[in-house]
Protein backbone atom coordinates (compact mmCIF):
# COMPACT_ATOMS: atom_id res chain seq x y z
CA UNK A 1 0.00 0.00 0.00
CA UNK A 2 1.03 3.28 -0.79
CA UNK A 3 0.10 6.36 1.17
CA UNK A 4 0.19 10.33 1.00
CA UNK A 5 -0.66 13.04 3.41
CA UNK A 6 -2.85 15.05 2.01
CA UNK A 7 -2.30 18.85 4.18
CA UNK A 8 -5.59 21.10 3.10
CA UNK A 9 -5.28 24.92 3.05
CA UNK A 10 -3.56 25.69 5.37
CA UNK A 11 -3.35 29.71 4.64
CA UNK A 12 -2.98 32.93 6.15
CA UNK A 13 -6.73 33.89 5.79
CA UNK A 14 -8.03 30.47 7.61
CA UNK A 15 -5.53 31.32 10.59
CA UNK A 16 -6.49 34.11 12.94
CA UNK A 17 -5.92 37.14 11.71
CA UNK A 18 -7.18 35.99 8.34
CA UNK A 19 -10.08 37.03 6.07
CA UNK A 20 -12.17 33.44 7.02
CA UNK A 21 -10.35 32.87 10.26
CA UNK A 22 -10.73 29.32 11.80
CA UNK A 23 -10.33 29.35 15.53
CA UNK A 24 -6.85 27.76 16.62
CA UNK A 25 -6.23 27.68 12.95
CA UNK A 26 -2.69 28.36 13.43
CA UNK A 27 -1.83 25.75 16.50
CA UNK A 28 -2.39 22.67 13.92
CA UNK A 29 0.92 23.81 12.46
CA UNK A 30 3.54 22.71 14.32
CA UNK A 31 1.71 18.89 14.33
CA UNK A 32 1.62 19.06 10.82
CA UNK A 33 5.00 19.62 10.18
CA UNK A 34 5.50 16.51 12.60
CA UNK A 35 3.20 14.69 10.56
CA UNK A 36 5.04 15.68 7.10
CA UNK A 37 8.46 14.75 8.36
CA UNK A 38 7.38 11.51 8.55
CA UNK A 39 5.05 10.79 5.53
CA UNK A 40 6.54 9.51 2.00
CA UNK A 41 4.40 11.44 0.35
CA UNK A 42 3.10 15.02 1.01
CA UNK A 43 0.34 17.15 -0.71
CA UNK A 44 -0.29 20.36 -0.35
CA UNK A 45 -3.66 22.26 -1.20
CA UNK A 46 -4.07 25.87 -1.51
CA UNK A 47 -7.85 27.71 -2.22
CA UNK A 48 -6.77 29.72 -5.11
CA UNK A 49 -9.90 32.46 -5.83
CA UNK A 50 -9.83 35.09 -8.54
CA UNK A 51 -10.66 38.30 -7.43
CA UNK A 52 -14.89 38.79 -7.86
CA UNK A 53 -14.84 34.89 -7.51
CA UNK A 54 -18.66 33.84 -7.28
CA UNK A 55 -18.10 32.19 -3.94
CA UNK A 56 -17.71 35.92 -2.67
CA UNK A 57 -20.41 37.65 -0.89
CA UNK A 58 -19.20 41.06 -1.82
CA UNK A 59 -19.31 39.76 -5.72
CA UNK A 60 -23.63 39.63 -4.93
CA UNK A 61 -23.79 42.37 -2.45
CA UNK A 62 -24.76 40.01 0.16
CA UNK A 63 -24.25 38.69 3.39
CA UNK A 64 -21.23 36.78 4.00
CA UNK A 65 -22.10 33.54 5.52
CA UNK A 66 -25.75 33.42 3.72
CA UNK A 67 -26.50 31.07 1.13
CA UNK A 68 -26.92 31.29 -2.41
CA UNK A 69 -28.43 28.59 -5.02
CA UNK A 70 -26.03 28.21 -8.00
CA UNK A 71 -26.55 26.34 -10.97
CA UNK A 72 -25.20 23.13 -8.92
CA UNK A 73 -26.49 23.52 -5.85
CA UNK A 74 -26.58 25.72 -2.62
CA UNK A 75 -23.37 28.22 -2.02
CA UNK A 76 -22.05 29.89 0.93
CA UNK A 77 -21.15 33.00 0.41
CA UNK A 78 -17.67 33.96 1.95
CA UNK A 79 -16.20 37.20 2.99
CA UNK A 80 -13.21 37.76 0.01
CA UNK A 81 -10.29 35.21 0.92
CA UNK A 82 -7.55 33.16 -0.15
CA UNK A 83 -7.24 35.84 -4.02
CA UNK A 84 -4.60 34.74 -5.87
CA UNK A 85 -1.39 36.11 -4.61
CA UNK A 86 -2.36 37.97 -1.70
CA UNK A 87 -0.57 37.12 1.74
CA UNK A 88 -3.81 35.32 2.49
CA UNK A 89 -3.51 33.08 0.47
CA UNK A 90 -0.22 32.04 1.13
CA UNK A 91 0.52 29.04 3.22
CA UNK A 92 1.10 30.28 7.12
CA UNK A 93 4.55 31.25 7.45
CA UNK A 94 5.88 27.84 10.15
CA UNK A 95 4.34 25.63 7.79
CA UNK A 96 7.29 23.57 5.90
CA UNK A 97 6.14 23.83 2.83
CA UNK A 98 9.72 22.11 1.60
CA UNK A 99 8.59 18.39 2.18
CA UNK A 100 5.74 18.85 -0.34
CA UNK A 101 5.83 16.49 -3.85
CA UNK A 102 2.98 18.65 -5.47
CA UNK A 103 0.50 21.71 -4.61
CA UNK A 104 -2.00 21.48 -5.86
CA UNK A 105 -4.75 24.62 -6.14
CA UNK A 106 -8.26 24.82 -6.75
CA UNK A 107 -11.25 27.77 -7.06
CA UNK A 108 -9.54 29.50 -9.51
CA UNK A 109 -12.45 28.89 -12.10
CA UNK A 110 -14.13 31.98 -11.31
CA UNK A 111 -18.05 31.15 -11.60
CA UNK A 112 -17.65 27.59 -9.60
CA UNK A 113 -16.40 27.37 -5.98
CA UNK A 114 -14.43 23.96 -4.96
CA UNK A 115 -13.97 22.74 -2.04
CA UNK A 116 -13.00 19.71 -2.23
CA UNK A 117 -9.40 18.93 -3.86
CA UNK A 118 -10.76 16.17 -5.99
CA UNK A 119 -13.76 18.26 -7.79
CA UNK A 120 -15.27 21.70 -7.89
CA UNK A 121 -18.47 21.71 -6.24
CA UNK A 122 -20.69 21.06 -9.26
CA UNK A 123 -19.42 17.51 -8.00
CA UNK A 124 -17.51 16.55 -11.67
CA UNK A 125 -15.31 19.07 -12.88
CA UNK A 126 -11.80 17.50 -11.97
CA UNK A 127 -8.92 18.99 -10.07
CA UNK A 128 -6.67 16.13 -11.43
CA UNK A 129 -5.80 15.29 -8.19
CA UNK A 130 -7.47 11.56 -8.65
CA UNK A 131 -5.04 10.72 -11.47
CA UNK A 132 -1.65 11.81 -10.40
CA UNK A 133 -2.48 9.55 -7.09
CA UNK A 134 -3.65 6.86 -9.06
CA UNK A 135 -0.58 7.06 -11.49
CA UNK A 136 1.76 7.22 -8.40
CA UNK A 137 0.22 3.60 -7.27
CA UNK A 138 -1.14 5.77 -4.17
CA UNK A 139 -4.40 4.31 -2.22
CA UNK A 140 -4.15 5.31 1.28
CA UNK A 141 -4.29 9.17 2.38
CA UNK A 142 -4.40 10.86 5.84
CA UNK A 143 -5.81 14.09 5.60
CA UNK A 144 -4.87 17.00 8.01
CA UNK A 145 -5.78 21.18 7.58
CA UNK A 146 -8.75 23.43 7.50
CA UNK A 147 -11.57 23.47 7.81
CA UNK A 148 -12.49 20.24 9.10
CA UNK A 149 -15.89 20.84 8.00
CA UNK A 150 -15.81 22.18 4.45
CA UNK A 151 -12.17 21.25 2.50
CA UNK A 152 -11.22 18.58 4.93
CA UNK A 153 -14.96 17.03 4.69
CA UNK A 154 -15.48 17.52 0.82
CA UNK A 155 -12.22 16.36 0.24
CA UNK A 156 -12.36 12.80 2.29
CA UNK A 157 -16.02 11.91 1.23
CA UNK A 158 -14.58 12.38 -2.25
CA UNK A 159 -11.66 10.33 -2.06
CA UNK A 160 -13.37 7.88 -0.01
CA UNK A 161 -16.17 7.74 -3.28
CA UNK A 162 -12.98 7.50 -5.29
CA UNK A 163 -12.08 4.09 -3.43
CA UNK A 164 -9.42 5.26 -1.80
CA UNK A 165 -8.18 4.34 1.95
CA UNK A 166 -9.17 7.58 3.25
CA UNK A 167 -8.42 8.79 7.74
CA UNK A 168 -8.80 11.85 8.49
CA UNK A 169 -6.72 12.86 11.76
CA UNK A 170 -9.39 15.24 13.74
CA UNK A 171 -6.40 16.88 15.99
CA UNK A 172 -4.29 18.53 13.76
CA UNK A 173 -7.85 19.61 11.56
CA UNK A 174 -9.66 22.84 12.93
CA UNK A 175 -13.07 23.68 11.94
CA UNK A 176 -15.46 26.47 11.01
CA UNK A 177 -18.23 24.98 12.59
CA UNK A 178 -20.94 27.05 10.99
CA UNK A 179 -24.67 26.18 11.69
CA UNK A 180 -23.57 23.12 13.13
CA UNK A 181 -21.99 22.35 10.26
CA UNK A 182 -19.19 20.01 11.96
CA UNK A 183 -21.57 17.52 13.25
CA UNK A 184 -23.35 17.01 9.47
CA UNK A 185 -19.37 17.08 8.34
CA UNK A 186 -18.75 14.32 10.67
CA UNK A 187 -21.83 12.59 9.89
CA UNK A 188 -21.09 12.73 6.02
CA UNK A 189 -17.39 11.35 6.54
CA UNK A 190 -18.35 8.76 8.27
CA UNK A 191 -20.92 7.75 6.03
CA UNK A 192 -18.34 7.92 3.27
CA UNK A 193 -17.01 5.51 5.33
CA UNK A 194 -13.67 7.92 6.36
CA UNK A 195 -12.30 7.08 9.45
CA UNK A 196 -11.81 9.70 12.11
CA UNK A 197 -8.73 9.06 14.02
C1 LIG B 1 -12.69 26.70 2.72
C2 LIG B 1 -14.59 27.98 2.81
C3 LIG B 1 -14.25 28.60 1.63
C4 LIG B 1 -11.85 25.65 3.37
C5 LIG B 1 -12.35 27.30 1.53
O1 LIG B 1 -10.63 25.58 3.08
O2 LIG B 1 -12.41 24.87 4.18
N1 LIG B 1 -13.83 27.04 3.34
N2 LIG B 1 -13.13 28.25 0.99
ZN1 LIG C 1 -12.50 29.39 -0.69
Amino acid sequence: MSHALLVIDVQNDFCPGGALPVDDGDVIVAGINAQMANSSTVILTQDWHPAGHSSFASTHNATPMSVMDMPYGPQVLWPDHCIQGSTGAAFHSDLHTDHADLIIRKGYNRTIDSYSAFFENDKTTPTGLEGYLRTRGINTLTLVGLATDFCVNYSAVDAAKLGFDVTVKMDLCRAIDFDGSLEVAKAAMTKAGVVLA
